[in-house]
């Protein structure tokens, strides 16, 4: 039994790294998805920090070793799995493509308050603060339409799910995060026609997302037209 299973949350964009790596090498793996509002017993017993990811790796030895934190679980999946490289061979290049798979998660943090703010000053505080992050990503940016030009690599996997949480806002209101930044819109749409990115949630996740707003009373919802 040599299965990977990834521990899910339907709307985790963390989860939807590892799954979208996995998906890129063209790896069978088990999917559970767990309750965050009730975690499950099994689950605090072998998940540190009670989040998800958890990539469960069985093994021969040890019977099971068990991941967290989604860049480790990438950086694994990367270095074990069959398929197409998802990180540049060269070192410094790839420090670089590390460095901003942690901009993504800086970005992550900062979308949290963006999508629960309830008023109209931490709304504008935190979209003004997204535009900016977003204009120094357009500033590394080339001509696409990934990351690094013609390949998809593991800072794709991560923006890929920061841009899905962007095509259910559109649906809500006009955000304006990206009016100044041409080249993340282009990246945007190039990677939510990936299948990797498409298969790494379920149908349902628009409105899983929606309902996630609504029960956070968020701001956002009252820009509706
Ligand atoms: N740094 C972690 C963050 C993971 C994370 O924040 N997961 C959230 C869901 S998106 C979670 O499990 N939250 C549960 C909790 O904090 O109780 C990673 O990259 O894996």
């Amino acid at each position: 039994m040599t299965t990977l299973t990834l521990v899910s949350h339907h709307l985790c964009p963390y989860v939807q790294r590892a799954a979208i790596a996995l998906h890129e090498k063209n790896v069978a793996f088990d999917r559970v998805t767990i309750d965050l509002a009730e975690k499950p017993g099994w689950f605090l017993k072998i998940s540190p920090l009670g989040k998800v990811p958890l990539l469960r790796v069985p093994s021969a030895e040890a019977g099971e070793t068990v991941l967290f934190e989604s860049s480790v679980i990438c950086e694994y999946i990367e270095e074990t799995q069959p398929g197409p490289r998802l990180h540049p061979e060269d070192p410094l290049e790839r420090a670089r493509h590390r460095a901003w798979m942690e901009f993504g998660s800086a970005i992550l943090a900062e979308l949290w308050g963006f999508e629960t703010a309830r008023d109209f000053a931490t709304y504008e505080t935190r979209r003004q603060a997204l535009a900016a992050k977003f204009a120094a990503v357009e500033a590394v940016l080339g001509a696409g339409p990934y990351f690094a030009g013609a390949s998809f690599s593991l800072v794709d996997a991560v923006f890929a799910p920061i841009f899905r949480y962007f095509d259910v806002f559109d649906t809500i209101a006009e955000t304006g995060i990206f009016a100044q930044a041409p080249k993340v819109k282009a990246w945007r749409a190039d990677l939510a026609a990936r299948p990797s990115v498409r298969a790494a949630v379920g149908e349902d996740y628009p409105r899983r997302l929606r309902a996630f707003l609504v029960a956070h009373d968020a701001h956002l919802l009252k820009l509706a037209a």
